[in-house]
């Protein structure tokens, strides 16, 4: 069988689209939480693991021999396509009803991502994204913001849960801050990265998420004319993400290669 991008798209969209219901229709008034995983601040709940476990049997039923990498379940599987789950992301704001967390679902073929979904559950936002094919919230094709100058952007970051990075992302950010519009921290990248592509902000940087929060977000963002990247022309990864329309782009990593973002106390 030979898939295309588009029908990778149209399976991952269909699983997120259940669980995103599955996860309204479960979501008790206060989750609780489960279990901490890297610090106590870095909480995992029933919800994730439902939702993660759902995902996997969709994925299954309909493509058995394909590998699977998600947040909670890790790799399982080998194969020349894999799906990158992230069940929960913006756990913490799905622990206290903040209405922005999000499924994201990518599919890699020969380790490139061709297929990206983020259903935005609690806003009914699902942003979806097919290598070459552009990224689209609903009908509406999406460009991101360019020609916005570093100061007069609206700059989306996110801080990892260890203490110690905290103290040196909070140190990044005070340089950060004077020199842009203004900052946003809304708590899921993978949402960030498509309200990026959606051009509600201008750019994005942040140390610590890992290849499920942005894998299918960043294909959102890329297909919406963004580029994507670490620091010195590195490939972007959990040392650091940057992603701005191109211009902006290189402003912020320039300004942020001398801060040493990458280094924890
Ligand atoms: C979270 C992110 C958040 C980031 C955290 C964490 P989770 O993912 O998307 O924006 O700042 O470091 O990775 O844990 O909610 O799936």
């Amino acid at each position: 069988t030979s898939w295309s991008a588009v029908d990778f798209l149209e399976l991952a969209e269909r699983i997120a689209r259940e669980a995103g219901e599955m996860l309204l229709a479960k979501r008790p008034a206060r989750p609780e939480v489960l279990a901490t995983k890297s610090s106590p601040t870095d909480v995992v709940t029933a919800l994730d693991r439902a939702s993660e476990e759902l995902i996997r049997a969709r994925i299954k039923e309909s493509r058995p021999d394909d590998a699977i990498l998600g947040e909670e379940g890790g790799a399982t599987g080998e194969g020349r396509v894999r799906w990158i789950v992230d069940p929960i992301d913006g756990t913490v704001n799905f622990l206290y009803g903040v209405p922005e967390w999000a499924v994201s679902i990518a599919v890699e073929a020969d380790g490139e991502v061709v297929a990206g979904v983020v259903n935005i559950v609690p806003r009914g936002e699902v942003f979806t994204a097919a290598r070459g094919e552009g990224a689209w919230l609903g009908g509406e094709r999406l460009r991101c913001n360019s020609g916005v100058p570093l100061e007069r952007a609206l700059i989306a970051t996110g801080f990892g849960y260890e203490p110690g990075r905290r103290a040196v992302q909070a140190e990044v950010l005070a340089h950060v801050l004077p020199r842009v519009r203004d900052i946003r921290r809304g708590g899921s990248a993978a949402s960030d990265l498509c309200a990026l592509a959606a051009g509600r902000v201008d750019g994005y940087y942040e140390r610590g998420p890992q290849y499920w929060d942005w894998a299918a977000g960043g294909l959102v963002a890329t297909e919406a004319g963004a580029r994507i990247g670490g620091l010195n022309g590195r490939p972007c990864s959990p040392e650091l993400t940057i992603c701005a329309a191109p211009g902006l782009f290189e402003e912020l990593h320039d300004l942020l290669v001398p801060l040493d973002p990458e280094r924890d106390a």
